[in-house]
């Protein structure tokens, strides 16, 4: 059989100069194929004679595993070539240092909460929340707040529509996270402990009242909670979240309708040179009303009194945010001012623990 060298030369080449896949797999085609030259010519082995069949056939094998092993080579060769090329232009350098993003701050409201909840959860409290917008029940009738009660009407709530005809008494929007602490105890029952943070309303608006703010309030039900645990439990709080050694605290006498007896509680502090220092100087600043939970409330929320009793707390968010980190204007915390936002919000993705420090 003539011309197998020229054959081989030809299609070897044509192997080498094949720059991709698909070009490689056409030279393929033309030689190996069912309709290419090298398969054509072992169709003609069958009319030779058999010593000449035996030599052409050997041959014609021979130059076909070469041409098959010169195809494969190249194929890996241009398969190593382009995962060269990738790894060279999707290199990345993974000990760069990110690129700082602007992703927004985090609010000092928001800031305060998540300190406030951690504090609280070393001390066992969960968090509690519920509907912004309440019944009447919930909101005052299950606090021991009787309807001819002056909280209760119109000036102070917000109530919400009824369809015209519907004569039930309207919904409200919560004037305190109170009714959240309700619904604890009717789901869960004694003994509880839950702090409940969230958004209260009120018909209010001055240097010193949004008609929307912020509030806590703590509950801890147990069979002998007295008024020293929550003074210490205040004290602690103070003292983790003002960030101080040490603080000290003042009950006052008060009364609020679902506490019994009630106080409302001062913080020893100094105001000098327009710097407020907290836990030292000769001065008293309210920060909070508490109380043991009036045995009406519990039995309103479906616990025995005669076996249970805790104390309660609420305290302003947006104040005590204000006081911590020096925060002047109270109406400015709702404008959403950009600037504002940016001077006084706090880095994302740095939350605050106890053990890292509450605020970084
Ligand atoms: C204040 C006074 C207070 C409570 C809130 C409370 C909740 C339940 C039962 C009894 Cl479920 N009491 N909460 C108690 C005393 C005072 O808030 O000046 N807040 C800003």
């Amino acid at each position: 059989m003539d011309g197998l060298d020229t054959l081989k030369a030809k299609y070897l080449t044509a192997v080498a100069d094949a720059t991709d896949e698909s070009a490689l797999e056409e030279v393929r085609v033309a030689a190996l194929g069912k309709k290419g030259e090298i398969s054509a010519m072992m169709a003609t082995l069958g009319k030779m004679d058999p010593e000449a069949r035996k030599a052409a056939g050997a041959s014609l094998n021979a130059l076909k595993d070469e041409i098959d092993a010169a195809l494969r080579a190249r194929k890996a060769g241009l398969a190593d070539a382009a995962l060269d090329e990738r790894l060279r232009t999707e290199w990345l350098d993974v000990t760069l240092p990110g690129r700082p993003r602007r992703m927004g701050t985090i609010h000092p409201v928001s800031q305060v909460m998540e300190e406030l909840t951690a504090i609280f959860a070393d001390m066992g409290f969960a968090v509690a929340e519920g509907p912004q917008v309440e019944s009447d029940w919930y909101n005052f009738d299950a606090l021991n707040i009787p309807p001819e009660h002056p909280a209760r009407q119109e000036h102070d709530t917000f109530f919400m529509h009824r369809a015209p005809g519907d004569n039930r008494p309207p919904h409200v929007l919560r004037t305190h996270t109170s009714p959240v602490q309700i619904r604890a105890m009717m789901d869960k029952g004694a003994p509880i402990r839950v702090i409940a943070p969230g958004r209260v309303y009120r018909m209010d608006m001055d240097q010193t009242h949004t008609p929307m703010f912020h509030q806590v309030e703590g509950l801890a039900i147990d069979r002998d909670i007295s008024m020293a645990n929550l003074k210490w439990c205040l004290e602690e709080f103070c003292r983790a979240f003002f960030e101080v050694p040490s603080v000290e605290l003042r009950f006052r006498a008060s009364h609020f309708p679902f506490t019994e007896p009630s106080a409302e509680v001062d913080i020893r502090c100094s105001w000098e040179g327009g710097q407020l220092k907290i836990g030292q100087g000769d001065k008293w600043m309210e920060i909070l009303g508490s109380g043991m939970v009036h045995p009406k409330v519990l039995t309103a929320a479906g616990v025995n009194p005669d076996e249970w009793q805790g104390f309660a707390f609420g305290m302003g968010i947006d104040r005590i945010a204000m006081l911590k980190y020096g925060i002047p204007d109270l109406r400015a915390f709702f404008e959403s001012d950009l600037r504002w936002l940016r001077h006084y919000g706090f880095a994302a993705l740095d939350m605050p623990d106890l053990p890292g420090g509450l605020s970084r």
